[in-house]
C-alpha cells in the first residue's frame, strides 16, 4: 500500500514530468527564427549578422538584420535579402548561385531565390529598397506587398502598393517577370538580358532597375551598372543599394485606411 508520503512523492514526480515535458518539445522547427522580426521578438535587439531558417532546421542561412533604434521599438525589423556596398563581391553569376545565394552577410550578398521564395510563402512581407549615390544622396522605394513564386514558375516577382521615397517606381517594369541569369534566359526580350546587362534579375525587355549589375563608380556605360532608371537613369551606377523585407504589420494596415 502507498502511504501519504508515497502519494506526495508520486504527485511531485508527476508534476516534475508534466512541467519538464514542454521544455523537451521546444526546439521544434516551429520555434526557429524565420526572419529578423522573429529574432527581435526572441530578444535580439541589435542590428548585425544572424542565422535564420526560412527553409527549416536543416538549412540555416546567414543574413544581416536591421533592428532599428531602441527609441522606436515598434519600427520595422528588416531582413536584408540583397545588398551592394563596395563591389567586393562578384554578382555576375549563374542560375544555381542565384537560386541558393552567395556573398557575405556582413558585406555584399544575395540571399538566394529559394530562400526568398520560402520567406514570402511563410509570411506576408513588405519590401523596402534603400539606395545611395556617390555624393551622399539617398532615396528609397517601398512596396506594401512583395512575393516570389516557386522555381517551377521561374521565381516570378509580384509587387504592389508602391510608396515613393524619392527613388521612383523603377521596379514596376519588373513586376510579373520571371528571374533570368546568363545561363537561364526567362526574360521576354529577344536578347539574353542577363548577358547584355551583366546581372541576374527579373529582366523584362530588359530593365529599369539593375541592382545586381556590375559595380561601377557613378557614370558608366548604358545599362551595365547598378542602375535605377527613375532616380539616376541608365548611365549612373549607384554606390549602395539594399533590398529588405519586413512582415506586414497591423499598424501599417491602419495607416492605409
Ligand atoms: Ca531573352
Amino acid at each position: 500500500m502507498i502511504g501519504p508520503l508515497g502519494l506526495l512523492v508520486l504527485l511531485v514526480v508527476t508534476l516534475v514530468l508534466v512541467s519538464v515535458s514542454p521544455v523537451v518539445v521546444s526546439g521544434t522547427p516551429e520555434s526557429l527564427p524565420v526572419d529578423c522580426s522573429d529574432l527581435y521578438n526572441d530578444g535580439f535587439g541589435n542590428s548585425g549578422v544572424y542565422t535564420i531558417f526560412p527553409a527549416g532546421p536543416t538549412s540555416p542561412v546567414q543574413v544581416f538584420c536591421e533592428m532599428g533604434s531602441m527609441d522606436a521599438p515598434d519600427s520595422n525589423k528588416w531582413t536584408v535579402i540583397q545588398r551592394r556596398t563596395d563591389g567586393t563581391i562578384n554578382f555576375y553569376r549563374g542560375w544555381e548561385q542565384y537560386k541558393t545565394g552567395f556573398g557575405q552577410a556582413s558585406s555584399e550578398y544575395w540571399l538566394g531565390l529559394e530562400n526568398i521564395h520560402l520567406l514570402t510563402g511563410k509570411k506576408s512581407y513588405k519590401l523596402r529598397v534603400d539606395m545611395e549615390d556617390f555624393d551622399g544622396g539617398k532615396a528609397f522605394a517601398e512596396y506594401s506587398s512583395f512575393n516570389v513564386a516557386p522555381e517551377r514558375d521561374g521565381y516570378r516577382l509580384t509587387l504592389s502598393g508602391f510608396k515613393d521615397g524619392g527613388a521612383g517606381n523603377s521596379l514596376d517594369h519588373h513586376n510579373g517577370q520571371k528571374f533570368s541569369t546568363f545561363d537561364k534566359d526567362q526574360d521576354v526580350d529577344a536578347r539574353n538580358c542577363a548577358k547584355s546587362y551583366l546581372g541576374g534579375w527579373w529582366y523584362n525587355a530588359c530593365h529599369h532597375a539593375n541592382p545586381n549589375g556590375e559595380y561601377f563608380r557613378g557614370k558608366s556605360i548604358f545599362g551595365l551598372g547598378i542602375n535605377l532608371f527613375t532616380w539616376k537613369g541608365h548611365t549612373y551606377s549607384l554606390k549602395a543599394i539594399a533590398f529588405k523585407l519586413s512582415p506586414q504589420l497591423e499598424l501599417d494596415a491602419k495607416d492605409e485606411l
